[in-house]
């Protein structure tokens, strides 16, 4: 564990990439959380003396520094208050939604604000602490948006760069948040702003233009203190070769073969992989499957959806509340259309090892996705790295970010239910060879732009990063 001051390269993110765990001899331990940003982020960890500084869940409260499989680990603890007001609040009750297109409505409490400046305080405390003399550090995501600049007025020497994992939303929906000036101000302590999506950097740059009152131009910031931000798109992406490799091995090729043969080897296997999220559009995905079966189109015996959907964020009301309409849904269509050994819909809330998933993927002849706001969405690029053989059929929501580089997906309006009745039938019924055509395409542009690639490019922006660019420039308006 490197002393205070010695790190060259600090990583503060909302969660550490392990989960609390109990040891076969009750002792408390750790594990490792499945997630493509550890796998990406590891090896320049490793290379640069890296710390990792992040949450690990819960609120236990006396954790100290550690190495967990050669990484250095710095826990910071949560309060249930703070868990309450900071995480379960401001976070995924406020920006969550708002960030998403208001697909729920943001709640507006000045004391989940009051929660979020404390707890981003304290992470950015600690990342000034640990940093050696003009070290780098990359925070991450939609919670620890103000550390950027705190951590800039304690350690002026620091090269910082921020990363959003969620869409940046446009102005129209930004400027409800009362303290959307604060958000904006605390992202600009950083030198680069990373974003999925050119939309994303671009309703930045304009809402830091009419808020703040800064100058701009195209993709650069221009403060009063001679500094220089640059904002721009960084698609993330995932471990491709890695997937596919998982996909090759015999033991995820028998696994899906059983799956198949659990399920009742239908001809076809649809799929849906989320989290548990009112983004995702489940509901109507799964609306629009059933209504292919009352139309006729295929029977319980052809096709079988299967809905991988791991409840998050439980305490959050929404969420419960989805849960439950999925839940009544589900029992609905399979009372309605189901037969003895044969649901319409196979319906499983469980958390799977990364070969189960590559095995699901691997059974699927139809991945659905269909979200109606996505920063990215990691799983239709992972089920499109399994797909080795060239064969399987991708559908995709076209709010998702992975459809800026998936061209060749079914793409599909999620919002459209006859829409996506359409292309499910069609990727249901597409032969071979149009399978092939659109897989081959879309696997290409996956194992080139892997996680690794995402992580080097955003690391080497942030190097080049201008910094001072030696003009003193005066706001030109504020609001
Ligand atoms: P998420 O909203 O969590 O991520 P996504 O990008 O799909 O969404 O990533 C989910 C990850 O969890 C995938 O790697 C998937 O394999 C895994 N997963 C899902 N269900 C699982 C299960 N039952 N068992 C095991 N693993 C499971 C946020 C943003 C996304 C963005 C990512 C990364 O909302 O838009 O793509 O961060 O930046």
């Amino acid at each position: 564990m490197p002393a205070a001051g010695t790190a060259d390269l600090v990583i503060v993110a909302n969660r550490l990439p392990v989960d609390r765990v109990t040891l076969a001899d009750g002792s408390p331990g750790w594990r490792t959380s499945p997630g493509g940003l550890v796998t990406a982020i590891e090896p320049v960890l490793r290379a640069n003396d890296g710390v990792w500084v992040g949450w690990p869940g819960g609120t236990e409260q006396d954790l100290q520094p550690f190495e967990f499989d050669g990484l250095s680990l710095v826990p910071m603890t949560m309060s249930a208050e703070e868990v309450k007001d900071f995480y379960e609040g401001f976070s995924n009750g406020t920006l969550w939604p708002l960030y998403h297109d208001v697909v729920a409505k943001p709640e507006f409490h000045r004391e989940w604000w009051d929660a979020y400046v404390g707890v981003n305080q304290r992470f950015a405390e600690k990342a000034a602490e640990l940093a050696s003399e003009g070290a780098t550090v990359w925070v991450h995501d939609y919670q620890l948006q103000l550390v950027p600049q705190i951590l800039r007025s304690l350690r002026p020497d620091l090269r910082i760069g921020f990363y959003l994992h969620i869409p940046f939303p446009p102005a129209e929906l930004f400027q409800q948040l009362p303290w959307r000036r604060q958000i904006l101000e605390g992202l600009l302590g950083a030198d680069l702003v990373g974003f999925q999506m050119n939309g994303g950097a671009q309703n930045f740059v304009r809402l830091v233009r009419q808020r703040v009152g800064h100058k701009t131009h195209r993709d650069l910031v221009y403060l009063p203190d001679g500094r220089t931000v640059k904002a721009a798109a960084f698609p993330i992406s995932i471990d491709a070769k890695g997937f596919e490799e998982l996909a090759r091995s015999e033991q995820v090729e028998k696994r899906a073969e059983t799956i198949r043969d659990a399920l009742g080897s239908p001809r076809k296997v649809f799929l849906g992989v989320d989290r548990l999220d009112y983004t995702k559009g489940i509901y109507a995905r799964l609306r629009a499957f059933s209504e292919l079966i009352i139309d006729g189109h295929f029977d319980v015996e052809d096709a079988v959806f299967v809905q991988v959907a791991t409840p998050s964020r439980e305490q959050v009301e929404q969420y419960r509340i989805l849960r439950d309409e999925i839940d009544r849904l589900v029992g609905h269509i399979n009372g309605d259309l189901g037969r003895i050994g044969r649901p319409a819909i196979s319906y499983l809330h469980s958390s799977y090892p990364r070969e189960e998933m590559a095995a699901l993927y691997r059974a699927a002849d139809i991945m659905v996705v269909t979200p109606y706001r996505d920063g990215m969405n990691l799983v239709a690029k992972e089920y499109v790295a399994t797909r080795y053989e060239d064969d399987g059929a991708l559908v995709l929501s076209e709010f998702a970010g992975a459809a800026d580089e998936l061209r060749q997906a079914w793409l599909v309006n999620p919002y459209d239910i006859n829409g996506m009745k359409t292309a499910l039938l069609e990727a249901y019924a597409a032969d071979e060879r149009e399978r092939g055509r659109r897989m081959k395409a879309m696997r290409k542009t996956v194992l080139q732009h892997d996680v690794a690639a995402w992580a080097d490019a955003f690391l080497l922006e942030l190097a080049a990063a201008r910094g001072a660019h030696g003009k003193t420039v005066r706001p030109a308006k504020r609001s």
